[in-house]
């Protein structure tokens, strides 16, 4: 899903990546009023659709925001979610068209300010889209703003944006983003349930992230993270899993410049690579468990 270059594909949908509008730091107006009956409505068949898998495979943190912002009936609104989340964890959604360059993203981040697209996909593209609409973004990501641990995780993110681009480090910096911001997993009393937006604002991928016995869910680990290069066209061969949302924060504030070294100097790993050194969730009689791929060799 998604990761696209900074595409605006162009279609008949009127709010679809109208980059001509935007403001130096490609933010718009959301104009809720300019939604269509037809928006609304293929919103409440998207929401409808995900809304009963996600009260079962994702985490306990996403799901509390999901009800609390109460979203179901209509394409959200950017400024009355905004009210409740600045005063959760001092967030605040931006409407943009669509992908942003990375310097912007990551100074928006910096700022506590999540970029949103405000475009709804058409009703052809409910399973599969190439770029983020604002269901990918708003159902996807916008809960776990909520939190406050991930909203600070995500605050140093953008801080570790403004670096990587100095380091020429991006495309590390990318991975790390990708594997937990869009698909990351967490283990919840022994069960493995999803927070990556990129799953759950997908209905086939948050049953296959979080049940299908192919991916293989490796305990995370940051420097492996960002050594593991990652598809965007198809469901991931391997998902990153945390404890707690603690550890990825206390991950994220470690200096980043000797792991980009080390990292340079080692093979990137291709997304179904195993190394002995990888701790590996797999579902016991109950509970899953965690164990180390080398005892697990085949
Ligand atoms: N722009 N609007 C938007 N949304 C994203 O998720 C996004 C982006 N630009 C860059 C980007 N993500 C990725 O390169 C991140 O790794 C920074
Ligand atoms: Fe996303």
């Amino acid at each position: 899903m998604i990761a696209s270059p900074l595409s605006s594909a162009k279609s008949d949908h009127a709010l679809r990546g109208d980059y001509s509008a935007c403001a130096e730091d490609f933010t718009i107006d959301q104009d809720w009023s300019r939604y269509r009956q037809e928006d609304h409505a293929l919103w409440r068949k998207l929401y409808a659709r995900q809304a009963g898998l996600v009260a079962r495979q994702a985490c306990a943190a996403f799901n509390g925001a999901l009800t609390k912002m109460a979203i179901a009936d209509a394409v959200p609104d950017l400024a009355r979610i905004n009210r409740d989340l600045g005063a959760a964890t001092g967030w605040r959604l931006v409407a943009v068209p669509g992908f942003v360059p990375d310097e912007v993203f990551f100074a928006h981040l910096e700022r506590r300010q999540f970029p949103v697209t405000i475009w709804l996909r058409d009703a052809a593209e409910i399973d599969y889209l190439v770029e983020p609409d604002i269901f990918h973004d708003f159902f996807g990501h916008v809960p776990l703003l909520f939190d406050p641990v991930f909203a600070d995780y995500l605050q140093v993110y953008g801080l570790k944006g403004r670096e990587a681009l100095r380091l020429g480090a991006t495309p590390m910096l990318a991975r790390l983003y990708w594997y937990m911001v869009e698909f990351g997993l967490i283990r919840e009393q022994g069960a493995i349930k999803a927070f990556g937006a990129g799953i759950l604002s997908s209905h086939a991928e948050t049953l296959f992230a979080t049940t299908d016995p192919s991916p293989h869910r490796i305990a995370f680990d940051l420097e492996r993270v960002m050594r593991t290069q990652y598809r965007i066209d198809d469901f991931q061969e391997v998902y990153f899993v945390l404890e707690n949302f603690a550890d990825l924060f206390a991950a994220s504030e470690r200096d980043f410049r000797p792991l980009y070294a080390a990292i340079e100097a080692a093979e990137p790993l291709a997304p179904g690579a195993l190394i002995a050194e990888d701790r590996l969730y797999h579902r016991g009689t109950g509970a899953w468990k965690k164990s180390r791929a080398s005892r697990l060799a085949n």
